[in-house]
């Protein structure tokens, strides 16, 4: 694969696990992540020689460091065939007449504003050489919304809308679009979620079988590489113990 893949959120879980399946396949990575230690540890991991692969240490709320760290690109980076917007987090569940303000602010500024930002910044290129693929991660949570989801389910609606709305916008050119919104997958989401409280996290996958961030990242290679002419628009993935969004089995 002579392509040129760029991950956000690549320092844990599905985001790393992507860049596992794509270094595999040859591809060149640009890795970003506010914890650049976590970068050189996922790096590490790889069989991937140094030139291959370009950290940048970014939070991607921070809408002028990602416009900076995008057009700052060395020369042989800077065209991005694939990009994975992955990089997003919940916080809280908590019932939204005692939810946290700032919880509200990290995943509004994450899992929206940072997800436009780094589209807005990579996009005119490939609408420009007329090739690239925006992969977005999405949830089944922008499909079904459980109780104290509310802010968390609606910033992956709105990634939906910004896929579909992408995909509207983008005919007539070769650039395609894609979400993959999955259910429960075994990462630090919860930890993070859960504001680092392990024990509440581990519950989360107690008594089931869940995803694994392998999963999710062998589905964004396939929908990376079917063919030129081929867009997968949108695929739901969730374990075999989940139903919905509330309703799991946990008799394993
Ligand atoms: P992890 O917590 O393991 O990974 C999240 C990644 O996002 C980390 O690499 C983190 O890096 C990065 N990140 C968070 N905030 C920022 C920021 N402001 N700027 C840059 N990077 C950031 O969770 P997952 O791998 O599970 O999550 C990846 C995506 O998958 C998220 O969008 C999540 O909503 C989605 N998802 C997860 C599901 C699950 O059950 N786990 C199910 C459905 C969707 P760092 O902290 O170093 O910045
Ligand atoms: C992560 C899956 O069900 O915890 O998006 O919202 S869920």
């Amino acid at each position: 694969m002579n392509q040129i893949i760029l991950i956000t959120g690549a320092s844990s879980g599905i985001g790393a696990a992507c860049a596992k399946y794509f270094a595999q396949a040859g591809a060149k990575l640009i890795l970003a992540a506010r914890r650049m230690g976590k970068l050189q540890q996922v790096v590490e991991t790889l069989n991937i020689q140094a030139s291959d692969v370009h950290l940048i240490q970014l939070d991607v709320r921070d809408r002028i460091a990602v416009e900076s760290a995008i057009s700052h690109l060395p020369p042989e980076w800077s065209h991005i065939d694939i990009l994975v917007n992955n990089a997003g987090l919940s916080r809280g569940l908590d019932k939204l007449q005692e939810a946290d303000f700032q919880d509200w602010e990290d995943m509004i500024d994450t899992n929206v504003k940072g997800l436009l930002y780094v589209t807005r910044n990579v996009l005119p290129g490939m609408v420009q050489r007329n090739k690239g693929h925006i992969i977005n991660i999405g949830s089944i949570a922008g499909h079904q919304t459980y109780p104290g989801g509310n802010v968390y389910c609606a910033t992956k609606a709105a990634v939906k809308s910004i896929s579909e709305g992408l995909k509207l916008d983008l005919i007539g050119t070769q650039v395609r679009v894609t979400s993959v919104d999955p259910g429960m997958v075994e990462t630090e989401f919860s930890n993070v979620r859960f504001h680092g409280d392990n024990q509440r996290a581990d519950k989360v996958y107690q008594g089931l079988t869940p995803l694994t961030p392998d999963d999710i990242a062998d589905v964004i290679f396939f929908c990376a590489t079917r063919p030129p002419h081929v867009n997968i628009n949108e695929v739901i993935l969730m374990p075999v113990d989940q139903a919905s969004a509330t309703l799991v089995n946990r008799n394993r």
